[in-house]
Formats: structure tokens, C-alpha cells, sequence
């Protein structure tokens, strides 16, 4: 997997993907990610890469001929093909769904923004794909491309272990994680959930299959919305509703 960030920040995108499993799936050689600076491709003095907005108004606007220019030699520096992807509030959403279609490919080009963005005919003339990462507002784009790489790393062959990997198929993206506990079995009173010390593994299946259903029930009914719940999910689901309520009842008492 080959990843060309065009960036005014090329050592933000350096420096945040080289840590921990991306920053290894790096130094393996399982992924590449190079920076490329529209500055470098300015032709005045002053590197100009920005400008004033026609029709006026606050920001300013990031100029054509610097990015177009630095798209074209990421596009040249990319080993195989791949998409020219535009990072902005605009874009769809990106989800685990599109993190894993970006993984099949061999490369893409990924282009962060700054100020109040692109001047749209950059856009017209050069953008395959626009992405935003979530309704809220950033400074720039190279937080998302950083969010993007490190989930599509985690997704390629041989990056992670086969338990990890495994998790990845199936319904990591569907349901929230159970509840997870470590040494020692009791923090300030608070005491392991007794299901998890007994090492019924059958028990032990359930009771984080309902946590998991519990939880996502009631954080994000959207998620568990999109997902036909099993017999066994739909009792177990109940189930947590049930100890819910008499855990709120006690609390009242
Ligand atoms: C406060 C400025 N806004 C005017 C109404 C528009 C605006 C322009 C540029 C808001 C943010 C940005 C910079 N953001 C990105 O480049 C960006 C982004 C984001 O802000 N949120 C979520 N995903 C993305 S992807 C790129």
C-alpha cells in the first residue's frame, strides 16, 4: 500500500503515523506513506500557497497552480495507481466500510486542506473522491489522513496477528466491545465481574456477547439498528434491559 499525502504539514503526517502498529507496518515495509508540499511547487518568492476569496469574506483560499502541481508528482511518486482522494468538511463520512474498500487498493493520494479550503476548480479538475471525517471542525485535513492511514494499515495482510485479523472480519465494526478487565480484582472497591474469574468459557461468551449488545443498544440504537439480532441476541439483549432497570431500582433504594 502505497500513500501519498499532499500537505503543507509533511511532518505532521511524518511523525503521527510512526508510532505503534502503523508506524511497524511502515518500517516492514507492508505500507509507504510519503508527504508531498504544495510550498515546494510555488513559483514566487514569497511561496505563495494561498490567496483572498473573490466575492470577499473572512480565510483565505488554497491557489490551483501549487496543488495541482504537487498532485501531479504525488500521482508520479504513487509505485502502482490509485485515487486522488480531497479531505473536507464536504466529503462523505468516512466509516470502517470505506477503510476497508481503501485497503484493497495498491495506492491513493490523499489531499489535506487548510484555511477555508480549495479553490473549487482544483476539485473539478482533480479530485476521484472527497472525505470528511465527522461533522465537527478541524483546522486542516492531515488529522483525517492521519485517521485514514492508521485504519487502512491495521487492515493490510500481515500487519496485524491472526487474532486481531480475525476480529477485523467479524463483528468488530457492528457492535461495541464488551467491557475489558485486568490484575488486580479489586480498584478502589470496584470488583472484577464475577463471570470473568470463574472461567466458564460458555458463560464467559454470553455475558460479553451481552454487554456488547447492551451497550450499543443503548449508545447507538443506529448501529444495532442495521443489524438482524439472533434469538440468542435478542434474549440476551432482554436480558441486559432486565438487570438494567433493577440496577437503577437499587440505586433509587
Ligand atoms: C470554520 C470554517 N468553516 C466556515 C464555515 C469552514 C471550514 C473550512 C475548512 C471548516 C473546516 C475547514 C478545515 N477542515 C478540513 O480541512 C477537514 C475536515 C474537518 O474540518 N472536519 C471533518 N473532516 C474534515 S476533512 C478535512
Amino acid at each position: 500500500m502505497d500513500i501519498q499525502v499532499v500537505t503543507l504539514f509533511p511532518e505532521m503526517i511524518r511523525t503521527g503515523s510512526g508510532f505503534g502498529v502503523c508506524g511497524r507496518a511502515i518500517e516492514r515495509g507492508l505500507a509507504n506513506v510519503s508527504s508531498i508540499n504544495p510550498r515546494d511547487y510555488t513559483a514566487d518568492v514569497h511561496k505563495t500557497v494561498d490567496d483572498r476569496p473573490y466575492g470577499g469574506g473572512p480565510g483565505m483560499v488554497l491557489k490551483v497552480e501549487p496543488f495541482q502541481k504537487a498532485i501531479t508528482a504525488a500521482k508520479a511518486a504513487l509505485s502502482g495507481d490509485g485515487p486522488v482522494i480531497f479531505l473536507s468538511p464536504q466529503g462523505r463520512r468516512f466509516d470502517q466500510g470505506i477503510a476497508r474498500e481503501l485497503a484493497d487498493l495498491s495506492g491513493m493520494v490523499l489531499v489535506a486542506g487548510r484555511y477555508e479550503g480549495f479553490d473549487e476548480r482544483l476539485i473539478e479538475a482533480e479530485c476521484d473522491d472527497e472525505i470528511s471525517l465527522g461533522d465537527f471542525v478541524l483546522s486542516g485535513g492531515e488529522v483525517v489522513a492521519l485517521a485514514m492511514i492508521d485504519a487502512v494499515i491495521r487492515l493490510l495482510p500481515g500487519v496485524l496477528g491472526d487474532e486481531a485479523s480475525a476480529e477485523n472480519d467479524s463483528f468488530s465494526d457492528e457492535l461495541f466491545d464488551c467491557p475489558h478487565y485486568t490484575r488486580p480484582e479489586q480498584v478502589d472497591g470496584v470488583a472484577v465481574p464475577k463471570v470473568l474469574l470463574d472461567g466458564n468459557h460458555e458463560e464467559i461468551r454470553r455475558w460479553r456477547l451481552k454487554q456488547a449488545l447492551g451497550r450499543t443498544s443503548t449508545r447507538r440504537p443506529d448501529l444495532l439498528a442495521k443489524r438482524q439480532l439472533t434469538d440468542e441476541e435478542e434474549r440476551l439483549l432482554r436480558e441486559y434491559q432486565i438487570e438494567q432497570q433493577s440496577k437503577q431500582l437499587q440505586q433509587v433504594n
